[in-house]
């Protein structure tokens, strides 16, 4: 983990960023830019970029050696990253260059805080003024001091399941009374099968926290049962001005990689029969408001004239959410080969994925149905390539939601004809398409100078 302090930095354009696994913490100066958003131009956005976001937060304790200073000592019996990488030696002269060059254009200086950590996910600066990180892996809530970089205490959360390259102990959030109550609210998956069959499932509990001895107890679900899966579970939360607490979650990953042939449901709804039952299949690629024990709120949007949690509907992956100045939320959300996006929340938004990726312009996206065809499982998937015969394909365009809420920003729309095959990252050639994979979120009228990590 390092801390990155911004002084000046504006997105204008496509970073040329060749080189993976960098985060980048930055202030969005969008009075530069003029933003249809008006409120936007209230505060500044900081915003944490990263390549490969996700698999970047599973490598911090192989990166940067030899930069750096290091301060966490590597912590005895800690799990194995299943997902290794390449350290910094193996990064390409051109990627190296690259990286410096680019702290130097944003005008970052770097110092490393802390580093040992297993794939820290969830970063927040708490009311303790400590940083409280979830390990996504390593399955604690570890306590850093922001000062020095001393590791404070480390939490086991119990019940959680981690096994693939994005499951595991997820994000967290106080509550806005934390001073008194000590309460944090904390999602990861979890097996639901008692047997020897993984059912993976997420859950969001509230734990209570004692600071004398840096343990949590009286863990209280709010929400169980919801899908769980190896990608895209999203799982970031904050309370809003409204008391009500507000959860991402990804579309699990469906329609592409190891579950092409699984339908994507950020579109789907819930019946009220569902709603009833508990059955919570439709919340995949959705925020959910709730009340603080986990019911649905009275007020909470009627869509195609079910009440149930979904707040905003049509995401992909979320990784960031965060209140603005005016109490508006905003979230980040990982775009597929472009059109990373930047969301202001309105109530009962559809958000438009997996049919439009980022605004509906027909530009470099259309929707492969992969799931569609009977032999789905005969069909190699390959996210660059026409779509094989059978697979439905359909335009942007063809959409036409009156409820659909186009992004404030994209990193990056490109042209139709952008060639997402002519790059030179070799076999993690995604690391070279117009994304910078948005990894955290934060809005304040305050200039952070803080935050942190790769
Ligand atoms: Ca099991
Ligand atoms: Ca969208
Ligand atoms: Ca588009």
């Amino acid at each position: 983990m390092r801390l990155i302090q911004s002084s000046n930095c504006k997105y204008d354009g496509h970073f040329d960023l060749k080189y993976p696994f960098y985060i980048l913490l930055c202030k969005y100066y969008s009075h530069d830019e003029p933003n249809p958003d008006a409120r936007f131009n209230l505060g500044y956005v900081v915003i944490t970029l990263a390549l490969f976001g996700l698999i970047l937060l599973s490598v911090i304790p192989t990166m940067f050696y030899g930069s750096s200073t290091m301060i966490v000592q590597p912590a005895v019996g800690q799990p194995e990253d299943p997902f290794p990488v390449p350290s910094n030696e193996t990064l390409t002269p051109a990627q190296r260059s690259a990286r410096e060059q680019l702290l130097k254009q944003e005008g970052f200086s770097v110092n490393v805080l802390a580093r040992n950590l297993s794939a820290p996910l969830n970063i927040l600066y708490g009311p303790d003024d400590t940083l409280w990180i979830t390990e996504r892996i390593g399955k604690n809530i570890t306590r850093i001091d922001p000062i020095n970089g001393t590791k404070l205490s480390s939490t086991p959360v119990l019940n959680v399941h981690q096994s693939a390259a994005q499951d595991g102990l997820l994000g967290m959030t106080f509550d806005p009374n934390f001073t008194n109550t000590h309460h944090i609210y904390v999602a990861y998956t979890y097996d639901e099968d008692p047997g020897e069959e993984l059912d993976r499932r997420t859950k969001i509990t509230r734990f209570t926290y004692d600071p004398a001895t840096n343990t949590i107890s009286e863990p209280m679900d709010l929400i169980s049962g919801v899908s769980g899966s190896s990608d895209h579970n999203s799982g970031r939360m904050t309370f809003g001005p409204d008391g009500k607490l507000y959860y991402t979650i990804g579309d699990q990953g469906k329609n592409q990689l190891a579950l092409f042939c699984s339908n994507n449901r950020a579109q789907h709804l819930p019946t009220a029969e569902q709603v009833a039952a508990k059955n919570w299949t439709a919340y995949e690629g959705k925020v959910l408001r709730m009340n603080p024990d986990g019911s649905i709120p009275d007020d909470n949007p009627e869509i195609n004239g079910v009440k149930s949690h979904i707040y905003t509907y049509g995401h992909r992956n979320a990784q960031g959410i965060s209140v603005g100045p005016n109490g508006d939320l905003y979230i980040a959300e990982h775009g597929d080969n472009s059109d990373d996006e930047i969301n202001r929340l309105q109530v009962g938004g559809n958000y438009g994925w997996p049919y439009v990726s980022g605004y509906n312009d027909n530009k470099a996206y259309q929707y492969y149905n992969w799931s569609a065809p009977e032999n789905c499982e005969d069909l190699t998937f390959n996210d660059v390539a026409p779509a094989p015969p059978g697979v439905p394909v359909r335009n942007e365009s063809e959409f036409n939601a009156p409820n659909f809420v186009p992004p404030i920003q994209t990193f990056y729309t490109v042209e139709s004809d952008y060639n997402f095959t002519n790059h030179t990252c070799g076999e993690m050639a995604s690391v070279c398409y117009p994304t910078v994979a948005p990894s955290s979120l934060r809005l304040s009228l305050l200039v952070l100078t803080a935050v942190l990590f790769t």
